[in-house]
């Protein structure tokens, strides 16, 4: 339904119509959510917020932007304050049509000679228009609107002026008989005695408009029952949020930080919901290419180092190692977004403080001394929700090992390299055995050429005589994948809380568990567990040895 005839059917009710004064959109949504029935596009407002004074500095299109934000953001009817029509009664034509146009449901124009004066400044010039004058006005108004449900107020300053109350009802009868559709009786007095006696002598079928800003005692029902159909707030909403902000933003400086006003101030949630965000969710969702679905990195950085690397990891944990100026989790990071992964998750425990990168989310496994990678990863399980990638914090690779996972679609996916045998090991290595014949050791795969093989087994249980590769550290899971796996650690609790054997062979324990065992009961369980073929291109620092030949591998 059209605004106007929305107004219409307002003024057809029994009640008056509570109206809240707003000088842009979000004003008005406060003023339709707390209930008004109507929203006036305040002069007085819409100047403040322009910081100028009410008095015709602002311009029609000026109160015309503002009344087409109004519009814009809710579905109460709009009563738009046009002063004095800006000019004359031509310059009124106009301004009736293009407030109609930006679907203003009504105007209210008043006698104030051009350019006007707010009817509250004190020791200003104030004078009225001739009564004829703003009668033809309101003809003007009325003749050019093309929407008969259209309202045209007419008010009268006749009171603020102190012309008397004779004076206030000889104007405005004109303007009723002009065809106003309503009367705006304005009064500066201390109390509504002013206006009600006006409405008592009223004797015109024009129902009345009252703005009770210098009178506040007088309830809306007492003014309905005096013949008034519209009651303005015309601007505490305005005084309300100068006050608010005067307050935080003093004590702001004042304290010289912000949690001092905690409470204060609303949630930013408040100002979202008011603007509708959740609506440009919703539009994104159904309008918006779908693209890559995000990917969450994981990163496990909680354990404690080999001794060999006792001295230079005192103070941190082994992914806060400086490699050539740079610390591995800070190439880690810088790889992962090179490759589009921007949301990074890191696990931490010993000595988890020093782990101080910016724009990475943070979970502890407290008990990291005592436990081991599974409970590591199911420290930061919320992350396992989507796709992700799930990687060891003593890792460097290729950025290319990382992208040749990530194109690939199987929900669990692991790098495997097929150059083993040339790596220099310090410690124990992940050794792997496909399921499927892989082609000659040496092999050198051509990126995209290639299938991946399917795990069999993998740890450093694996004899080298029987592997074909070494995994890296570095996974790949699906939505799905990520369920499945968290199945695995769900079930492997559950038994071990009744007694039994988790499930994860060759660890006897959830605590002793690591990633390997997981994938190992993933293939227990059936779960194809894609291996994608990669020659060298990463580094593993574990031992000091590792440490100094990253220094001199590492470009
Ligand atoms: C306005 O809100 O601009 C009005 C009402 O005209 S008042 O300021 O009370 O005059
Ligand atoms: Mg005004």
């Amino acid at each position: 339904m059209k605004a106007t005839t929305r107004l219409r059917q307002a003024l057809a009710g029994d009640a008056p119509i509570i109206t809240g004064g707003a000088h842009n959109g979000l004003s008005a949504r406060l003023v339709e959510r707390a209930g008004f029935g109507a929203v006036w596009v305040s002069g007085f407002e819409v100047s403040a917020s322009h910081g100028v004074p009410d008095a015709n500095v602002l311009t029609m299109t000026d109160m015309l932007d503002a009344a087409t934000s109004i519009t814009r953001a809710v579905e109460i009817p709009a009563i738009a304050d046009c002063d004095n029509g800006y000019g004359n009664a031509v310059n009124v034509m106009r301004t009736v049509e293009d407030f109609e146009r930006a679907g203003i449901a009504g105007i209210c124009i008043e006698d104030n000679i051009f350019p006007k004066r707010c009817s509250f400044y004190a020791g200003v010039k104030r004078e009225l228009a001739e009564v004829e004058e703003h009668a033809g006005k309101v003809r003007a108004a009325k003749k050019a609107q093309s929407d008969p449900d259209f309202v045209v107020v007419a008010r009268t300053e006749a009171l603020i002026a102190g012309w008397g109350m004779a004076e206030a009802l000889k104007r405005t009868r004109a303007y009723a008989d002009a065809g106003a559709d309503l009367i705006l009786i304005h009064s500066k007095a201390p109390t509504a005695d002013e206006v009600l006696s006006f409405a008592e002598a009223w004797d015109r079928d024009v129902p009345l408009v009252a703005v009770p800003t210098k009178y506040p005692d007088v309830t809306v029902d007492a003014l309905g029952a005096a013949g008034f159909k519209i009651v303005i707030y015309a601007n505490q909403g305005l005084r309300a949020m100068v006050g608010a902000a005067q307050r935080v933003l003093g004590e702001i400086v004042e304290k010289r930080q912000a949690r001092c006003i905690d409470g204060q101030i609303v949630p930013l949630d408040t100002i979202y919901d008011l603007v509708g965000v959740p609506g440009l969710k919703e539009q994104e969702k159904a309008f918006l290419p779908a693209g890559a679905p995000p990917v969450t990195a994981i990163c496990l950085a909680a354990g404690a180092s080999h001794a060999s690397l006792a001295e230079l990891t005192a103070d941190r944990p082994k992914a806060m190692l400086d490699v050539k100026g740079r610390t591995i989790l800070a190439r880690q990071v810088e790889v992962l977004n090179d490759s589009g992964v921007k949301d990074i998750a890191v696990v931490r425990g010993y000595r988890g403080d020093a782990i101080d990168l910016p724009n990475i989310r943070s979970y502890q496994n407290d008990a990291w001394e005592s436990t081991d990678e599974a409970v590591s990863l199911f420290a930061a399980e919320q992350e396992l929700r989507g796709r992700s990638v799930v990687l060891y914090g003593d890792v460097l690779f290729d950025r290319s090992i990382l992208e040749k996972l990530l194109v690939h679609d199987a929900d669990v996916v692991i790098a495997v390299d097929r150059a083993f045998h040339e790596r220099p090991h310090g410690g124990p290595a992940d050794l792997v055995t496909f399921r499927d014949a892989p082609p000659p050791p040496g092999t050198r795969y051509i990126s995209g050429g290639e299938g991946a093989h399917r795990l069999a087994a993998i740890g450093p249980d694996v004899a080298p005589e029987n592997a074909h590769g070494e995994w890296i550290g570095l996974m790949v899971l699906s939505e799905a994948g990520g369920a499945r796996v968290r199945e695995v650690w769900k079930d492997a609790l559950a038994r071990e809380g009744k007694g039994d054997d988790p499930g994860l062979a060759p660890a006897a324990s959830t605590d002793e568990a690591k990633l390997t065992h997981l994938l190992g009961a993933l293939v227990a369980r059936g779960v194809d567990v894609a291996c994608v073929p990669v020659y060298k291109g990463w580094l593993e620092i574990d031992t000091f040895e590792d440490y100094r030949r990253a220094w001199s591998q590492v470009p």
